[in-house]
């Protein structure tokens, strides 16, 4: 044994723990140590039975993710094969008893035991398709054996967890143990001690038959195919999956070894450990340590009941945090509440929440007209209309109304926070909150730190988004902070194509194939088309003289094109919002490419990609270098969580790093060449792709210059 999996006795019953902090990851020398703890309680006569447990916070969480990264590059190969068998082989039974999460590697291990118990609040899972991988010890050839191939196919495409309740109706767990769970694992082991050990591997029942697997099989490549496009491990997991139904143990092992190398080596899974470590990485910011003091919030406030203050109050409330929800007349709250009550309502119908749980959260949320009660608030965010004049008014009302340490918040998606702050006497409590729409669904929240914003609000709004289910990644004050201020060259690229000659559905499927959940332009529609418009024209004079800009969607909202609202847009859309290219869009673009001149050609798809892709990589290269984002990672995460750019890439700056800098950087010099100023590179691009580094590299010397 050694420090990191030890071994006592409860009698006639062995415990073995894993103790490798904070989540028993299969890290170096935990596999060797339960190896040599199998070995002494299958030496010792005394034993008759044993308990594999996790010490701390879980059960096994998998595989050392760390590890990956190694082996891919010329590391040694780990396999936990041998060790799984080993377990299972032992002469004395071993029982699994799992709380927290039995995860990846540590669901297999659990599977490998004769027997599993469980606390009824764990959860067990093979999440690796998150991570562009598939179990590789075995786990697409025991879960089937224990829950049957239709779950087990579920379980390893999916990735998503199974509650300990649920495990236990599938065959998975053998007894949930309410109260302590060590105890009750030892009883139970002291009643199977002397039964025949059952062998995973070694059963069948479960295993169906051909004809039922080829239906079951045919149903999840379907299902992964539309539901996780452009995705490989889970079309491999199904595959290794399936292989269990008509190989060998042994030789479906193998097989899916192949499987597991294949994708661990592939640039998708690369990508998805990139994105794992960075949603964690986000969280750390440098000046800001873990134990700064942050501020109760169990009380808010939420001024603007349209769309977005109406879903951040939804936010909260699902959070279990009470909501005042202000708005300036009845009507427009009625209004208001009314949305609210739909979309909980259209939840409950799809099954995602109980009613009772609805009426729950309806009950959290408090219609006002006024700000009296808002002296018993911990914080506001304010979700008025996007205009400096009115934010400025709302935010002096705050300050007359909240009480001296709760935190003001803004939802503004452009507007520079330092100018709201100064409508208050306390700019130290004032911060940015810049949710996505629709705020109760989409996963990231821009946290933007005003030059005054103080540590403890920070570091507040920080841990508040992972209690509200968000990301929060912190981000500084330029206009359009991190996301929307890459999404203006991401656009006008787009709209520069079109004019070029490119058709509208060109463009947008070039990019949906490339993996973003939808085109440039088809999210215009969906977003309205005026919202650019409105910002536009209030930006107009900062625009140079000389630099070509787009006009082509101005023009459509001068026609009242607004997008899916008015029925028409970049596309015509019919009563159920179903999109169909429009000729009437098709012919103006011509007509207005020829009045201004512009020769016509045709582009491909590789071109739209490149344009609209190194444009953000280009913007988010000079975020960087002026320091409103910390790492490049937090540019991928904002992407990947705000702005559906696919995940199985890295997120634009990861992606620029996979196809190498030089590259990227010689293809950005051509776009500054054929298109002008705009395209003009940013100076750390340039600075990495002459040095042969990568922003990977740049954030690893970021942190450590920190
Ligand atoms: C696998 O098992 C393949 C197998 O088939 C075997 C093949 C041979 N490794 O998330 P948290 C770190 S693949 C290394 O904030 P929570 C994490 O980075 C694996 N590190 O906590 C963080 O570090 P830091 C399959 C890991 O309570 C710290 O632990 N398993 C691992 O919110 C705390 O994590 C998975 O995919 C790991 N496996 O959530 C499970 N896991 O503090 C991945 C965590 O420095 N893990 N860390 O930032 C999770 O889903 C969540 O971490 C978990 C806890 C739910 C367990």
């Amino acid at each position: 044994m050694n420090n990191l999996v030890k071994i006592s006795r409860d009698n006639d019953v062995a415990v073995i723990t894993i103790d490798n902090p904070p989540v028993n990851a299969l890290s170096p020398g935990v596999p060797e140590g339960i190896w040599a703890a199998i070995d002494e309680i299958n030496g010792d006569p005394a034993v008759k039975a044993a308990v594999v447990i996790g010490g701390g916070r879980t059960f096994v969480a998998g595989a050392d993710i760390k590890e990956f990264g190694k082996m891919t590059s010329g590391g040694p190969r780990r396999s936990l094969l041998p060790l799984l068998l080993r377990i299972e082989d032992s002469s004395k039974p071993v029982v699994m008893a799992i709380h927290g999460t039995a995860f990846g590697g540590g669901l297999e291990l659990a599977m490998a035991g004769h027997y599993r118990v469980a606390s009824p609040t764990a959860q067990v899972g093979q999440p690796e398709v998150k991570l562009g991988i598939i179990p590789g010890a075995g786990g697409t050839q025991r879960l089937p054996r224990l829950v049957g191939v239709a779950k087990a196919v579920e379980m390893c495409a999916d990735g998503k967890p199974v509650s300990a309740r649920e495990a236990a109706t599938l065959g998975l767990i053998d007894r949930l143990i309410e109260g302590d769970l060590l105890a009750g694992a030892v009883a139970f082991a002291r009643e199977i001690a002397a039964k025949p050990a059952p062998k995973t591997r070694e059963r069948t029942e479960k295993l169906g038959t051909a004809a039922e697997n080829a239906a079951i099989i045919a149903a999840a490549r379907d299902t992964a195919g539309k539901k996780q496009r452009g995705l490989k491990a889970p079309l491999a997991a199904i595959e290794a999956v399936e292989s269990a139904t008509r190989l060998s143990f042994d030789e479906g092992c193998q097989f899916e070894a192949k499987l597991f190398t294949e994708c661990l080596f592939s640039d998708q899974s690369k990508a998805l450990i990139h994105i794992f470590f960075g949603e964690r990485e986000v969280a750390k910011i440098p000046d800001i340590p873990k134990e700064t003091p942050v501020i109760p919030v169990n009380r808010v406030a939420v001024v603007g009941s349209g769309t977005m203050g109406g879903g951040i109050a939804m936010v909260f409330a699902n959070a279990g945090i009470a909501v005042l929800l202000k708005d300036v007349d009845e009507p427009t709250l009625n209004v208001g509440m009314g949305k609210i009550k739909k979309n909980y309502a259209s939840s409950v119908q799809r099954g995602r929440f109980t009613q009772a749980f609805m009426d729950e959260r309806l009950q959290m949320i408090k219609p006002v007209l006024n700000y009296d009660a808002f002296s018993e608030v911990d914080m506001v965010v304010e979700a008025v209309f996007e205009g400096m004049a009115l934010k400025k008014t709302v935010f002096a009302d705050l300050d007359r109304a909240c009480r001296p340490g709760a935190i003001l918040a803004s939802n503004t998606s452009t507007l520079n926070i330092d100018e709201i702050a100064g409508a208050t006497s306390r700019p130290e409590a004032v911060i940015g909150t810049h949710f996505f729409s629709p705020a109760n669904v989409m996963r990231l929240l821009e946290i933007v730190r005003g030059k005054k914003s103080s540590k403890e609000v920070i570091a507040t709004c920080m841990q508040l988004s992972k209690k509200l289910g968000k990301i929060g990644v912190l981000v500084g004050n330029c206009r359009g902070f991190v996301g929307n201020r890459m999404f203006g060259p991401y656009r006008r690229e787009a709209q520069f194509l079109i004019e070029e000659g490119a058709e509208v559905e060109a463009v947008d499927q070039a990019l949906v194939e490339f993996g973003n959940a939808m085109g440039p332009l088809a999210v215009g529609d969906l977003a309205g088309l005026d919202v650019g418009w409105r910002i536009r024209k209030e930006y107009r004079h900062l625009e140079e003289p000389g630099i070509r800009q787009p006009f082509s969607e101005d023009r459509l909202c001068e026609m009242g094109r607004y997008g899916q609202k008015t029925g028409r847009g970049w596309y015509r859309y019919d009563d159920n919002r179903r999109a169909s290219v429009d000729p009437e869009v098709t012919a103006l673009l011509r007509k207005w490419s020829a009045e201004a001149g512009i020769p016509q050609r045709q582009i491909s798809a590789a071109e739209i990609v490149d344009r609209c892709v190194y444009a953000l990589v280009n913007e988010g290269a000079r975020i960087l270098e002026e320091g409103y984002a910390l790492r490049a990672v937090d540019i991928d995460i904002i992407y990947i969580n705000g702005y559906g750019f696919p995940a199985f890439r890295g997120g634009p700056m990861w992606h620029a790093d996979t196809v190498g800098l030089q590259k990227v950087y010689q293809r950005i010099c051509e776009f500054h060449q054929k298109h002008g100023e705009l395209w003009a590179p940013a100076p750390l691009l340039q600075r990495l792709a002459e040095t042969g580094k990568t922003f990977a590299e740049f954030d690893k010397e970021q942190v450590a210059a920190a």
